[in-house]
C-alpha cells in the first residue's frame, strides 16, 4: 500500500474531484448519496455530506442541516430519507411508507450523528457569525430529536434504546440481526427491488432480508405510526450499539454547543439524566467472556455475539472503562490485521463475515472516522492514524465509491458517492 502518503498534486486533485462530487449529487439543498441507487435525502449521510461542504461552501453545508430538520415530525423524529421529489428508481418509496407528513419521509430514523457534526462544523467554520447563527436557530429542534430517542425509544427509562429496523440502524444487512429478523414474519406480495438493477446483487441484501424489511415497513403504516403500539408490540427490537453509540456522542456534544453558546436549560438537563442511564446500561451489553461489546435482541434478551465494528464505536462514545478502552483497541488492532484494508465491518475471522456484501464485511469510511477519531482522543494514536492512513489508501486506490472490499481495497455499490467524498474532504485530504 502507499501507506497513506499523498503528494500535494494528487490531493488538489482528490479534492476537486470530491467538491464535485458532491456539486453533482446536490439537488438544491440537499445531497443525495448518489444519483439512481439513492435518489433521496438520506439523514446520517446528509449529515455526513454537509462536513464536505464546509470545505467548499460553508452557508451550503449549514443548508443541509436545515433541509433535513424541515422534514423533523412534530414528536421530534428525523426521518430517515425525506422524498422531496418523486423517483422511480428507489424501492420503497413514499406510498409503500406511506406516512401523511408535509414532506413525505419514512417512519424510522438513522444514526443521529448530526449534532456531532454540526459540533465539528461550528469549530471549524471560518464564518463563526453564520455557524452560531445556525446552531442557535437549530438547537431547540436538535434537542427535540435527542428527546424523542430517549423518550420514544427508551420509555421504560433502560439506558438503552431500541431500533425497529435495520434499515434504521444504518447497517442494513448486518449479522448482529441475523436472529432477530429471521422471527420477523416475510411479506407475501409481489414486489420489485430497485438496487440490484443499479449494482451487483451480490453486494446487496438477500431476498429473505427485504421481505422482512418490506413487513416492518407495513407494520408502522397499519399501526398508524403509533409509538406507544410500535413499542408494545413490534416483532423486532433490537438494542444497536452503533445507534446507541452515536447518540450517546452527539448528545455529549449537543450538551456542550450549548454551554459554549449559553443554549441550555431543563431539556438539556434532562438529557444529561439520560447519559448517566446509558453509561450504567452498556455494561449489559459487554461479554465478559469474549471481553467484546455486542448488540441485543430485547425480545428474547440475547446478545448477538458476532463481532462487527459497531463495538468499536464505544469508545468515540466515551461509554467505555479505561480497561475496556484498551480492550477495544486490542480488539481493533486485531480488525486491522485480519484483512488487508481496514476496518472490516464484520470481523473477517468471523463466520458470517462477507467482504463484499453489503454491511456484512465491507469498509465504510465515515464508520473509520469515527472508530478513529475516538481512538485518538482516548490515547491510542497508532492505531488511529493506521485507520486513517489505511483510508487514505483506499481512496487513492478506488475513488469515492460508496463502500470497500476489505481484501482487495476494490470500490464496491454505488460511485461517486457523496458521504465517502465527504469524509476525503474532512478528514483524508
Ligand atoms: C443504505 O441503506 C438504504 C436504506 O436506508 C438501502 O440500502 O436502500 C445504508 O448503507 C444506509 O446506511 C445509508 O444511509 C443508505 C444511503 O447511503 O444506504
Amino acid at each position: 500500500t502507499l501507506n497513506g502518503k499523498l503528494d500535494a498534486a494528487t490531493a488538489a486533485s482528490l479534492t476537486e474531484l470530491a467538491t464535485k462530487t458532491l456539486i453533482a449529487n446536490d439537488l438544491g439543498g440537499y445531497t443525495v448519496p448518489t444519483h439512481g441507487l439513492y435518489p433521496f435525502q438520506w439523514n446520517w449521510d446528509s449529515a455526513i455530506t454537509a462536513l464536505g461542504w464546509m470545505k467548499s461552501d460553508e452557508s451550503r453545508a449549514w443548508q443541509e442541516i436545515d433541509v433535513l430538520f424541515s422534514g423533523q415530525w412534530d414528536d421530534g423524529m428525523v426521518p430517515h430519507i425525506l422524498f422531496h421529489k418523486d423517483s422511480t428508481t428507489y424501492f420503497p418509496g413514499p406510498d409503500v411508507w406511506g406516512s401523511d407528513k408535509k414532506i413525505k419521509s419514512t417512519s424510522i430514523s438513522q444514526p443521529p450523528v448530526v449534532a456531532t457534526v454540526m459540533k465539528e462544523m461550528l469549530a471549524s467554520a471560518q464564518d463563526k457569525a453564520l455557524a452560531e447563527q445556525k446552531v442557535k436557530a437549530l438547537f431547540s429542534q436538535v434537542v427535540d430529536y435527542h428527546l424523542w430517542w430517549y423518550n420514544d425509544r427508551d420509555p421504560e427509562n433502560t439506558g438503552l434504546v431500541v431500533t425497529y429496523h435495520p434499515w434504521e440502524s444504518g447497517m442494513d444487512n448486518s449479522p448482529s440481526w441475523d436472529d432477530a429478523l429471521e422471527a420477523v414474519p416475510g411479506v407475501d406480495w409481489e414486489y420489485t427491488r430497485r438496487d440490484t438493477s443499479h449494482v451487483d446483487s451480490s453486494q446487496r441484501p438477500h431476498k429473505s432480508e427485504y421481505d422482512r424489511f418490506l413487513y416492518l415497513v407495513d407494520f408502522f403504516k397499519r399501526n398508524n405510526f403509533d409509538s406507544k403500539v410500535i413499542y408494545e408490540t413490534c416483532p423486532y427490537k433490537m438494542n444497536d450499539l452503533g445507534i446507541i453509540a452515536i447518540l450517546h456522542r452527539a448528545t455529549k456534544d449537543l450538551l456542550k454547543m450549548g454551554e459554549q453558546l449559553g443554549l441550555n436549560d431543563a431539556r438539556t438537563d434532562y438529557l444529561a439524566q439520560r447519559l448517566e442511564l446509558t453509561q450504567t446500561a452498556i455494561n449489559t451489553l459487554w461479554c465478559e467472556q469474549s471481553e467484546y461489546f455486542y448488540c441485543k435482541n430485547v425480545l428474547t434478551n440475547s446478545l448477538a455475539k458476532v463481532k462487527t465494528s459497531a463495538a468499536l464505536l464505544t469508545v468515540y462514545a466515551g461509554l467505555t472503562t479505561d480497561e475496556q478502552t484498551r480492550i477495544i483497541n486490542t480488539a481493533t488492532e486485531d480488525f486491522i490485521e485480519s484483512s488487508q484494508f481496514s476496518v472490516a465491518s464484520t470481523h473477517p475471522k468471523e463466520e458470517k463475515y462477507e467482504p463484499q456484501r453489503y454491511w456484512r464485511g465491507p469498509i465504510w469510511l465515515h464508520i473509520n472516522w469515527m472508530i478513529a477519531t475516538g481512538l485518538k482522543e482516548a490515547g491510542f494514536v497508532t492505531t488511529a492514524d493506521k485507520i486513517q492512513d489505511d483510508t487514505r489508501d483506499l481512496v487513492l486506490k478506488s475513488g469515492y465509491y460508496e463502500y470497500f472490499n476489505p481484501e482487495t481495497g476494490a470500490g464496491c455499490g454505488g460511485k461517486d458517492f457523496s458521504w465517502t467524498a465527504a469524509i476525503a474532504l474532512h478528514w483524508l485530504l
